[in-house]
């Protein structure tokens, strides 16, 4: 009885939580009962959830009136209620108005969708670079910009995690101050993975020998986690992603204590190059 109460209780805090704190950004990360999309941390993932929102919208409009002329079209025109069918094949104002009409719904969600990708795609000045290295199975952060310290980040088990959520703790993080525009080069060591955190809005590939680049400005300090997006292998569920966005003078004390436990990469010099490069 009493845990049933307490599930009771959980379920309707759950519904009182969705209502209250959907838009919430505090914990932009996988919740309980959770339905849609995680807090946008990302004015980038703020875009996507309206754009995504206004389709619901749109398709559920078009669901209803689909359905509507198909009742419609039941009850009017069955050989009960129409015992006598027209001989009609051709109308043109009706076939002008079927055509026109999807064409310019496409129209309506075209000028959006680009716009968004356009946004995604072209990166703004960024203020600081961060190389992301899949491998099976962990990620590897580099700082190019802070002396080229590198380290990775693997996922903690159910005895190490502590408060951490269970296969998304990693022992280390790549840390990034908050409202700053990071530009993320991302590349596979191995085989192909992919570097995607949702309350971010970002999802890129990577590829073995080849760099590619996405970016995120976080407006809200706090630990978000995603996971490696491409199956890369048989521990694929198991290379979980963490970042955590803090105060611009917690990160750079953090900068100064990761450069210490870190010893400096020669790669990450040679990488430094390679990153300028992409600018021409
Ligand atoms: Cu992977």
């Amino acid at each position: 009885m009493n845990s049933f109460r307490q599930c009771l209780a959980q379920f309707g805090l759950g519904l009182i939580g969705l209502g209250l704190f959907s838009g919430n950004a505090l914990a932009a990360q996988p919740k309980p009962w959770q339905l849609g999309f995680q807090d946008a941390a990302t004015d980038n993932m703020t875009q996507i959830t309206n754009f995504n929102d206004f389709l619901l919208i749109l398709m559920t409009a078009i669901t209803l009136v689909v359905l509507g002329l198909m009742v419609y079209v039941m009850l009017r025109f069955n050989a009960k209620a129409n015992p006598e069918p027209s001989k009609t094949t051709h109308n043109t104002l009706v076939e002008v108005v079927w055509t026109v009409v999807p064409i310019l719904i496409l129209v309506i969600i075209a000028i959006p969708s680009f716009r968004l990708l356009y946004y995604q795609r072209v990166l703004p000045e960024a203020d600081m670079t961060v190389k992301a290295t899949g491998y099976q199975w962990y990620w590897g952060y580099e700082y190019p910009d802070h002396g080229g310290f590198a380290f990775d980040s693997l996922m903690l088990n159910d005895d190490e995690r502590g408060d951490q959520p269970r296969l998304l703790a990693t022992d280390t993080a790549m840390v990034v101050p908050v409202n700053t525009t990071v530009r993320v080069i991302v590349t596979g060591a191995d085989v192909l993975h992919s570097w995607a955190m949702p309350a971010f809005g970002v999802k890129m590939d990577a590829v073995p020998g080849r760099l590619n680049e996405t970016w995120f400005r976080a407006e809200q300090t706090g630990t978000y986690y995603g996971q490696c997006s491409e199956l890369c292998g048989i521990r694929h569920a198991f290379m979980p992603i963490r970042v955590e966005v803090v105060e611009p003078e917690a990160f750079a004390s953090w900068v100064v204590e990761a450069q210490a436990e870190y010893a400096q990469l020669e790669t990450s010099k040679n990488m430094l190059a390679d990153a300028s490069n992409l600018d021409k």
